[in-house]
């Protein structure tokens, strides 16, 4: 396997910190065995943790006012894929890339999947993009795509969709990520059934040229770029499109893709009952979908919500959504707030299987609030970064991913190696 970080740079990097870490982890283990854990069978789960890695989330993003180009960003899908198998080596919890067409579309999908497996790497879900218009197509989605009032843009839409599936299925992955910006900015622009209609339409088409063990994956968001009504604008909306157009389409939840304050970890155990819950796009936000990095603004949220996955889990062993970060790096360097961000939801993941799940539901089943709060809270306090440290270590990653990668150089390299062309980018996100 090819590995752009030098291994021996790497043990000599992690050599230096390894005494405190057995030392960190042996209290911990003495600590949760108190309580009932082996810390070895949490840190066997914390090893299988993987999340993917958004191809366009290793370029520099911004806002809509500008953008500012970091050093040595990747010019191409391959040189994206040499930042994304850095991201791995490191942190060991990012084993797939999540690719985006056509900003990522491949002259020869075999190249671009042989690339892939010299560093180990797979592919996640697709995403197709039907919220811009690509140069030489022949309808606008100015006013829509699969939820257009003309037959001719939908059709244009469905028949991308179709096209990065079979992209999707050259390259080995197993689901199509749905996300349209279709909607309104006026009261009265759009008829609210008619263009539903439209929409249900479309997805079932898409549907039924799935390979049968493939996954669609409906992603709703509140508002934006429509700002007065958006087709898929909720869970609900959501839950009745996955459901009307069959089995394998499930609804996928993007944590900014919400009001403030809504209570996304009670969504995930909605959707999850009924047998919807298909994945994750994880990012924090403040105000809106703000894509900052995951566990930055609200920690508490996110462990909230693994501990619905985890509950879920308890009683569905095989349950096994998608999960993909999904951020836009407008300050920081994206390879530091990718790996940086794995790990904060790898953390959020270990704590949940920390909850005294029976506590709690004793808890719960007599009423004892003050006692069930705080058993989520003993689990969510708890410091488990010695069994984040020590999955990283035994996977052949780095004990600290951010310093490792700093003192590696390999962004000066890459400023060294990639001159930028100042009339084109080649990366970032909208
Ligand atoms: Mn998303």
């Amino acid at each position: 396997m090819t590995q752009l970080i030098d291994q021996n740079f790497l043990q000599e990097h992690n050599t230096k910190q390894e005494s405190a870490l057995t030392s960190d982890y042996n209290a911990l283990a003495e600590k949760l065995d108190r309580s009932g854990f082996n810390i070895d069978s949490i840190l066997a789960q914390a090893k299988q943790f993987a999340v993917a890695v958004p191809s366009w989330g290793v370029g520099t993003g911004g806002t809509r006012f500008a953008r500012f180009p970091g050093k040595g960003e990747p010019r191409n899908i391959f040189e994206k894929l040499d930042d994304c198998s850095v991201i791995q080596q490191l942190s060991q919890a990012t084993p797939t890339v999540s690719l985006h067409i056509p900003w990522d579309k491949p002259k020869d999908p075999n190249e671009l999947r042989q690339y892939a497996e010299q560093y180990d790497l797979r592919f996640d879900a697709m995403n197709s993009n039907t919220f811009q218009d690509q140069i030489g197509q022949e309808e606008s989605y100015k006013f829509g795509s699969l939820a257009h009032s003309s037959k001719a843009a939908r059709d244009q839409a469905i028949a991308h969709n179709i096209e990065v599936v079979e992209l999707g299925e050259k390259l080995g992955s197993k689901a199509l990520t749905v996300w349209v910006g279709d909607g309104s900015n006026f009261p009265g622009q759009q008829h609210f059934k008619n263009s539903f209609t439209h929409y249900l339409e479309s997805i079932k088409e898409i549907y039924n040229s799935l390979p049968d063990d493939w996954n669609m994956l409906l992603e709703h968001k509140i508002f934006e770029p429509a700002f007065y009504s958006t087709v898929i604008q909720d869970w609900g909306s959501s839950y009745l499109a996955a459901k009307e157009t069959g089995e394998r389409c499930l609804s996928l939840v993007d944590l900014g893709h919400h009001a403030p304050n809504v209570n996304i970890e009670m969504i995930v155990s909605r959707l999850a009952q009924f047998g919807k819950l298909g994945g994750f796009h994880f990012n924090d936000s403040k105000y809106g979908d703000d894509d900052l990095d995951s566990g930055s603004i609200n920690p508490y949220q996110l462990f909230l919500i693994f501990n619905e996955l985890t509950d879920i889990r308890s009683q569905d062993t095989t349950y096994n959504p998608f999960y993909m970060l999904d951020q836009s790096h407008n300050v920081t360097d994206p390879i530091e707030s990718l790996m940086y961000s794995a790990a904060e939801v790898q953390r959020a993941f270990v704590k949940s299987l920390l909850v005294d799940r029976e506590a709690l539901t004793n808890h719960q089943n007599t009423n004892d609030a003050m006692m069930a709060q705080a058993t989520l809270k003993q689990a969510y306090n708890l410091d488990i970064e010695p069994i984040l440290q020590m999955a990283r270590l035994q996977e052949g990653g780095a004990i600290s991913p951010v310093a490792c990668y700093r003192a590696s150089q390999y962004r000066q390299t890459c400023d060294k190696n990639r001159p930028a062309d100042p009339n084109k980018t080649g990366s970032g996100i909208v």
